[in-house]
């Protein structure tokens, strides 16, 4: 199908839109489908966004159909049936997390309700604004019609971390990793796992074991190096940079929506996205949960019947938990 595809974003005017806009331009996210963009933003955003669009008329990309900026829900997601919510509300300086729910439930609650008034049937949208979970359960809250499973949110930017990480100390290439699992919410209690992983056909655990002299040694690297440096990667990014996480956190959400829409080739084994339970592993119904997931172009599928020992299960559930917790501080605001 050859017919433009429309490609909303938000806070397109931001660091991570900038990334992500000329990406989805040049053809990265949908292979060679012409592409629409909406650029949607809040007034002080704007300007930004309006800068991005001479950009990108700039490069002349050949699948660029056209580029429209709004600060209104209603056009931006006009049509639209890729939403990458981009744009949501960081947590300030003493802000309580109650306040940061609320204040995002007072963005994604009017943007769920604009993508169900006005996207097209087959919409998909993917929340990356932090925090992202909660975000994505509160848009698809406002979005009844729509299948749950269409609203989902970004943690594949951890999944592409734990490989990073592995790559890295198995002197392995990305390509040879396999069946690496983000359990849980998009935060520091998040659960990145390598039970089920392999290297070129090989355990993880096996590799591990040899390449650091014992399996005590290569359960203490995964316990005291590698989950915590893959959940506080993002706080890591900012010591070092000075700035969040912006190029990779784009080229996750475009590997999130490729693998969603294009599939994923079976020997590329699963990867990570997180969307509505549906009392997978006991994870409550409706929590927007990171699980393992393969695709076929026609939704994300969770992975099931995976093994979980009790250190995993435990870990696995703080996560859940503290996803719960989120849940009630919304419904608490009488949101859900
Ligand atoms: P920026 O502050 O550079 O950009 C955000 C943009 O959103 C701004 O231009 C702002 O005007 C706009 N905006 C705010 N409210 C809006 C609304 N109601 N409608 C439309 N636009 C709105 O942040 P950036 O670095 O681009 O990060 C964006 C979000 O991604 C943040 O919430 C951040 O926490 C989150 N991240 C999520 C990651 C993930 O893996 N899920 C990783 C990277 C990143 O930290």
């Amino acid at each position: 199908d050859r017919a433009p595809l429309t490609v909303t974003i938000t806070g397109a005017g931001g660091q991570i839109g900038y990334a992500l806009l000329f990406r989805i331009a040049a053809g990265d996210m949908l292979g060679d489908r012409p592409v629409r963009l909406r650029l949607l933003e809040i007034p002080q955003g704007m300007r930004s966004a309006e800068g991005a669009a001479l950009e990108l008329q700039d490069c002349a990309f050949p699948l660029l159909r056209d580029v429209e900026i709004t600060d209104d829900p209603g056009t931006a997601f006009d049509g639209c049936s890729i939403a990458l919510l981009v744009g949501s509300r960081p947590r300030g300086p003493g802000m309580e997390r109650a306040d940061l729910l609320a204040a995002n439930a007072g963005i994604f609650g009017p943007q769920g309700a604009a993508i169900q008034a006005h996207a097209a049937d087959d919409v998909r949208a993917v929340v990356v604004g932090n925090p992202a979970n909660t975000n994505a359960l509160i848009a698809a809250a406002s979005a009844p019609d729509i299948p749950a499973g269409r609203f989902t949110a970004l943690t594949r930017l951890d999944h592409n971390r734990a490989v990073g990480q592995l790559t890295a100390m198995l002197d392995a290439e990305a390509a040879d990793i396999r069946d690496v699992a983000i359990w849980g919410n998009h935060s520091a209690t998040q659960f990145p796992d390598v039970a089920h992983a392999t290297v070129a056909g090989r355990p993880v655990m096996d590799a591990l074991t040899e390449r650091l002299g014992s399996e005590g040694a290569a359960t203490a690297w995964l316990d005291e190096d590698f989950v915590p440096r893959v959940a506080r990667r993002g706080a890591e990014i900012i010591e070092v940079r000075g700035s969040s996480s912006v190029a990779s956190a784009a080229n996750a959400t475009i590997d999130h929506v490729r693998d969603w829409m294009l599939g994923r080739a079976p020997e590329d084994g699963w990867t990570s996205v997180a969307l509505p339970s549906q009392g997978e592993y006991g994870v409550p119904e409706g929590l927007v949960c990171s699980f393992p997931a393969t695709s076929d172009g026609s939704g994300y599928r969770v992975v099931e019947g995976l093994a979980m020992d009790e250190r995993a299960r435990a870990r696995f559930e703080v996560s859940v938990a503290e996803l719960a917790a989120e849940r009630d501080a919304v419904a608490a605001l009488g949101v859900l």
